[in-house]
């Protein structure tokens, strides 16, 4: 592994023969690379080697160019502010494309364009794009090295933070290429933040490209060509544009699952461990789910992270389905958490972070809406203008973006599970859908069966975030919490689902979930956070045949006696008010099933009008 280098990593050629590190032997890869430098006219290419050394020489060179604000050492050791664009703040959604060769695959939810067009149109794109900028190789693994469930990837960019990123977000560097040997396979990713410098033209911090934004997938080739962005999962291509849009069409193709999904272990006081996945929309609590302290009165329980954003699950010989976290470190929002909400994620991000768009404090350190109680007296807010309370209160001007991130390694977690770099992966008791309804929907409800399981995640509604630009707020159909992730037609994903659990002898118990709820008074009507362990506790105890659950209209509920309240006042009321099934709200629920249905025609899975036409007649008009 530690071969003298003949190249170091920093070494740049202009010569279009490129000259690779010698311990990369890949023809495949190299002439894809060279091809790719000839059409984007790089002054420098540098392939990245993933050490330490790497990634202090890129930050400091961003520092350099005002790309990275260097955060003050004593308050945030080896960390970093980064300002974006403000036209680059979040995915773009109705820039993102799956270009499938016929229309039908890539289906009702995405948006397609003929391969051959597209491609046309990316080449006039990336010709000459990177003219002026360094043209980075950057090879990680998607999951553990060498894992059977793990899948490789290479990204070339021109964006030094890109590089920066997938350090801290992927096992990448140069151990990657052994595991590749002569032609092992790997998802080619190209990405350029189109923008070229001209011969003596000024660099900006942030570059972009505000015309034009293309984020491209190709399924069948399994490629993926991003432009014009720097932000997030349009620019940091393993996540997901890799570990979910590609990878859901390899897991259909191979018969796993790719999925928008945090992964958890639960031990209970007994040492019982028990594994289970959650899916929710962008910016809804993931992070916090996956990282969840037990609150007083359940203390004697403990919740281990095993990733908190993407799960690749695949069947495994013992008969359970096994999931990794195809990720090795945390792209989270920052507005909202505290050592209140999260308090592992505020021990996680003591030193070595990126920030993205949040505000700077006086004293060099970082400073985010919901961070403390009382805002700081004076910020540079994430656009870099002056910012005070009293602003704020004159003019709703935000400190951070309310999409504002952070980047930082997964082994900084302090709750980091055991096992959450085993090859092998973990075993899966429990699948659980959560969304972002301030009505409607109940705290928690079980699912009758698999199919019954799969038509609630299919249904599900969530209000939109800031995690993608446009209109926030808005209740739509979210499948799966996969609408904006998923490679294919989302009906051919929904038989794909039926179809996996005839997989495995021990398919996991399906449940939903709403931590959203809001009262009378608009305010939230459950307290969320460590307290949803009291509604984890129920459904673990459910997988183990242990819990009490009524039949209701939706499907299997708990009864207040059911939960665990030692340590909460949380009395029958408000836990009615957070239960409450009414009629009204779900026949119109059912009406927006029947939109999603519409658009899915002929590939409406024949089960779900069945299930359908049985929750109709639950809630009598
Ligand atoms: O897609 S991002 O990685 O920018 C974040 C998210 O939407 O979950
Ligand atoms: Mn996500």
């Amino acid at each position: 592994m530690n071969r003298p280098d003949p190249v170091s990593a920093l070494t740049v050629s202009a010569d279009p023969v490129i000259k690779a590190p010698s311990y990369i032997r890949h023809e495949r890869l190299l002439n894809w690379v060279r091809d790719f430098a000839r059409r984007t006219s790089p002054s420098n290419i540098v392939w990245c080697d993933g050490s330490e050394a790497e990634y202090d020489r890129l930050c400091a060179a961003m520092v350099g160019t005002g790309t990275l604000v260097r955060l003050n050492a004593e308050k945030r050791p080896n960390s970093y502010l980064a300002r974006s664009d403000p036209s680059d703040v979040a995915r773009v959604e109705d820039r993102t494309f799956i270009c499938s060769n016929r229309e039908e695959d890539a289906g009702p939810t995405n948006n397609w364009v003929a391969p051959a067009e597209m491609r046309k149109t990316l080449e006039q794109l990336f010709e000459g794009s990177m003219h002026g900028r360094t043209l980075y190789v950057i090879p990680f693994s998607m999951g553990p090295l060498g894992s059977p469930i793990a899948h490789i990837g290479v990204q070339l960019t021109d964006s030094p933070y890109v590089v920066a990123s997938m350090k801290l977000m992927t096992r990448m560097g140069r151990s990657v290429y052994d595991v590749l040997g002569p032609d092992g396979v790997f998802v080619p990713c190209v990405h350029s933040v189109g923008a070229p410098l001209a011969e003596g033209e000024k660099d900006v911090a942030w570059p972009c490209n505000s015309e034009h934004k293309y984020i491209v997938h190709f399924p069948e080739t399994r490629e993926i060509w991003s432009y014009g962005s720097g932000y997030g999962g349009n620019a940091l291509l393993g996540k997901k544009c890799f570990a979910l849009r590609i990878a859901s069409v390899m897991g259909r193709d191979e018969g796993w699952l790719a999925e928008h999904m945090l992964i958890l272990g639960v031990t209970s006081p007994e040492g019982r461990k028990t594994y289970v996945t959650a899916a929710f929309p962008s910016a809804c609590g993931k992070t916090n789910f996956a990282m969840l302290i037990p609150p007083q009165g359940l203390d004697s329980w403990k919740v281990t992270t095993i990733g908190d954003d993407i799960a690749w699950i695949k069947p495994h010989a013992d008969g359970c389905f096994h999931a990794i976290n195809p990720e090795a470190g945390y792209f989270g929002v920052a507005p909202g958490t505290s050592y209140e909400s999260n308090p592992n994620a505020m021990e996680t991000l003591k030193r070595n972070v990126i920030f993205t768009n949040v505000a700077l404090t006086d004293d060099g350190d970082v400073w985010w809406e919901g961070m403390t109680r009382e805002p700081p007296a004076h910020l540079i807010d994430w656009r870099g203008e002056s910012w005070t309370p009293e602003l704020a209160r004159e003019t709703g001007r935000k400190a951070a973006h309310p999409n504002a991130r952070f980047t930082v390694s997964a082994t900084q977690c302090p709750s980091l599970d055991p096992e959450w770099d085993n090859p092998a992966g973990v075993p899966i008791s429990a699948f659980i859908f959560g969304a972002r309804r301030s009505d409607t929907v109940p705290l928690v409800v079980e699912a009758a069966n698999w199919e019954d399981g799969v038509y609630k995640a299919a249904t599900m509604g969530s209000e939109t975030t800031a995690a993608a630009a446009g209109k926030v707020g808005e209740v739509r159909r979210d499948p799966f919490a996969m609408l904006p992730f998923c490679g294919y037609h989302i009906g051919d994903y929904f038989a794909h689902w039926l179809a996996m659990v005839k997989t495995v002898k021990n398919p996991p118990r399906i449940f939903n979930v709403n931590w959203f709820r809001t009262d009378q008074s608009g305010k939230f009507a459950w307290p969320g956070f460590g307290q949803n362990m009291r509604v984890l506790k129920w459904i673990i105890e459910r997988c183990q045949g242990k819990a009490h659950a009524v039949q209701t209209p939706l499907g299997l509920q708990p009864e207040y006696a059911d939960l665990d309240w030692r340590g909460l006042e949380f009395g029958p009321e408000r836990f009615a008010t957070v239960m409450r099934l009414d009629d009204a709200r779900w026949q119109s629920e059912l009406a927006a099933h029947d939109e999603l249905f519409a658009k899915l025609g002929a590939k409406q899975p024949p089960v779900f009008a069945a299930q359908r036409r049985q929750l109709g007649a639950r809630f009598p008009v």
